[in-house]
């Protein structure tokens, strides 16, 4: 299995070689409400608490810490999907993440606990690519929390097969993070040395605020074109009707062709036809409604 378990092994020195070679490093941290965002945060910044006290989760808010020698910035974000919460608000005080990062992260940790892969957070990373466009996938990074020692490599093949829905990329840009560990250096080592990779590897090194830009004026267009559902369904129905009236009358025609005039018998075959099609798909409908529920 190659997912990447940050252990507590050797200290790994981070930026050693050429330490202002990228200045501070600037880290998002996004997921869905409950996953561990704000503890890992605190854990990067060597406060376990510093965004989760006294802090109003509905809000982003910036730390920084000097991390052996590196500067390290980090912008925790509300979590998504907590009961009650406008969806629209928070994915609007998310976006100003961007803000408090400038001149933008360096990466987005994508924030999940490790257990079965829900509807929920895959629904999460569809926000997430929504809100910051595609581009941003490429500044991301899955970080798995748990507070087990195992991890079950079923689950974990499973989740990986569902992130490659989003992208194949998350296959190599992962880590399993035990926040409840005491010595958590050595994985934050890790952690930061796998953001390090991944920056090092880039024309632009980090996500900038005329990505979101361009991301939010593709979501306009998108919103634009986009029929809306109820007009989908109506035109699905419609569909239905015409093919169902044209294949009515053409087995009409033919069939009646006998005992009734052929014209009749188009007419009749064309609206028990139309009939038809029309309850096919309607029944196709629900059956899909319930399978999704
Ligand atoms: N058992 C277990 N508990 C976890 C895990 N990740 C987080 N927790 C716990 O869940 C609680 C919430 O963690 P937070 O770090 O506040 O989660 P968050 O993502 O910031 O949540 P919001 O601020 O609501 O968006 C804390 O008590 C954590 O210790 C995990 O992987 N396993
Ligand atoms: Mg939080």
């Amino acid at each position: 299995m190659n997912y990447t378990k940050l252990s507590t092994c050797s200290r790994i020195p981070i930026y050693d070689e050429n330490p202002e070679s990228m200045g501070e490093l600037r880290i998002v941290l996004y997921g869905q409400s409950g996953q561990g965002k704000s503890t890992l945060g605190g854990i990067i910044l060597g406060n376990r608490e510093i965004f989760t006290s006294n802090k109003d989760s509905k809000k982003c808010h910036k730390e920084r810490n000097t991390i052996t020698g590196q500067e390290v910035v980090a912008v925790d974000t509300p979590g998504l999907f907590k009961v009650d919460d406008d969806r629209e608000e928070v994915v609007e005080e998310i976006k100003r993440s961007i803000k408090h990062a400038e001149p933008g992260p360096h990466v987005f940790l994508y924030v999940e606990r490790f257990k079965e892969i829900s509807q929920e957070k895959l629904d999460a990373l569809k926000v997430f690519q929504d809100t910051f466009g595609k581009q941003a996938v490429d500044y991301t990074m899955v970080v798995f929390t748990t507070k087990k020692k195992k991890i079950d490599d079923t689950i974990m093949k499973e989740t990986l097969k569902s992130l490659t829905r989003v992208t194949d990329q998350f296959q190599q840009r992962y880590c399993v993070f035990n926040i409840k560990e005491e010595q958590q250096e050595s994985q934050l080592a890790e952690l930061l040395e796998m953001i390090k990779k991944m920056t090092g590897e880039k024309r632009q090194p980090f996500y900038t605020s005329k990505m979101l830009q361009e991301s939010e004026e593709a979501l306009k267009i998108r919103k634009k074109t986009k029929p809306k559902p109820e007009e989908e369904w109506r035109s699905f129905y419609d569909r239905c009707g015409l093919i169902g009236m044209a294949v009515g009358c053409a087995v009409g025609y033919f069939i009646c062709g006998g005992e009734l005039t052929p014209t009749t018998g188009a007419g009749v075959g064309a609206v028990v036809g139309m009939m038809l099609f029309v309850g096919i798909a309607f029944l196709g409908v629900l059956a899909k409604i319930k399978i999704q529920a």
